[in-house]
């Protein structure tokens, strides 16, 4: 008997991947589109979920993206971030769903977190300013998750993901994270013959990638396998330097020119590596290597985003 579960942001590049996931497993995926359901709406949420009454609700939706954006926009990073994780964390309970699945964000640990992160670093010191409104919102996920357990007995848990890149990634200059905007740099670079490629940074921040499929695999695991108090988190288990990612970028774009770092561009936080041995310990781990993920999206994006 197929379960149905809610992907609540199923048009993003996480909820997507969900879907496509829970789907091959013959599961009845709920999805509803912006325009049907304002999840910065309380009481229609609360309807909604009364109404279509999901066995699990997984929260995938998110006010996302990168360095830039995430410095520039504080209000809507902090609030649309809170308000989604409160409708609809909030929304549940109300609808007495028993199993919710929330996604946070490695940001949400300290900014010099003893490497590698584990789960009990949370609140043990001030965080990255860049993303410290996300992080926030995201903290407050957790702890919503946390309340409604203690409070109310709620089987809701949360799941803390790495960096992640894929398919249906935001490949926007400005906006993006670092992948799909090296990508596009790279890309257009080659496409007219320029001599150079600038990277933001000193490139020496380290990051951990995830492909968005092993991340979804992970969630679905968790969703069936773990119901705990305490988050857990989902990482690759290595990192790299954004330097030597840029070397990685620029060989799967076969791009021949130079690479130029702008130092007046933010690092961010120089490292945020996940211990993820509690969940590998549940008999998940990742299974797309980084090149090949790379090289995988980047044919999504010469398919989807640069022919259209
Ligand atoms: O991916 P990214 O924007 O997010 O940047 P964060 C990672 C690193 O790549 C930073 C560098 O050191 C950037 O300076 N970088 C180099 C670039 N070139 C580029 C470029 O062209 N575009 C971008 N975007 N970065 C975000 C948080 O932090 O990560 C969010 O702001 C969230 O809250 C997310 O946690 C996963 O890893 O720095």
């Amino acid at each position: 008997m197929p379960r149905k579960i809610w992907v609540a942001g199923h048009n993003g590049m996480v909820g997507s991947a969900l879907v496509k996931e829970l789907e091959l497993k013959n599961e009845n995926v709920l999805k509803v589109s912006r325009s049907d359901l304002d999840l910065r709406d309380q009481a229609s949420v609360t309807g909604w979920l009364i109404r279509n009454k999901p066995d699990s609700v997984i929260f995938a939706a998110a006010k996302v993206g990168g360095i830039h954006a995430n410095d520039t926009l504080p209000a809507d990073f902090l609030y649309d971030n809170i308000v989604l994780a409160t409708n609809v964390i909030h929304g549940a309970h109300v609808a007495e769903i028993d199993r919710l699945v929330f996604l946070g964000s490695s940001c949400i640990y300290p900014k010099f977190a003893p490497q590698p992160i584990q789960e009990d670093a949370l609140l043990t010191g001030p965080l990255e300013p860049t993303n410290e409104w996300y992080a926030i919102a995201k903290i407050a996920g957790i702890k919503l998750c946390q309340a409604y357990r203690k409070q109310y007995g709620r089987n809701y848990i949360s799941i803390m993901p790495c960096n992640l890149y894929g398919e249906g990634d935001n490949f926007d200059l400005m906006s993006g994270h670092v992948i799909p905007a090296l990508m596009r740099k790279f890309h257009e670079a080659k496409v007219l013959d320029l001599d150079s490629v600038t990277v933001w940074g000193s490139g020496t921040p380290r990051r951990e990638f995830l492909h968005v499929k092993d991340l979804a695999r992970g969630v679905i695991h968790c969703m069936d396998n773990y119901d705990e108090y305490d988050h857990i988190n989902c990482g690759a288990g290595s990192d790299i330097t954004i330097l030597e990612l840029a070397f990685l970028i620029k060989e799967v774009t076969n791009f021949q020119g130079e690479i130029f770092m702008d130092a007046d561009k933010p690092d961010g936080t120089p490292r945020k590596l996940m211990d993820s041995s509690r969940i590998r310990k549940l008999g998940w781990e990742p299974s797309i290597a980084l090149r090949d993920g790379l090289r995988t999206t980047y044919d999504w994006f010469r398919n989807h985003i640069v022919d259209k």
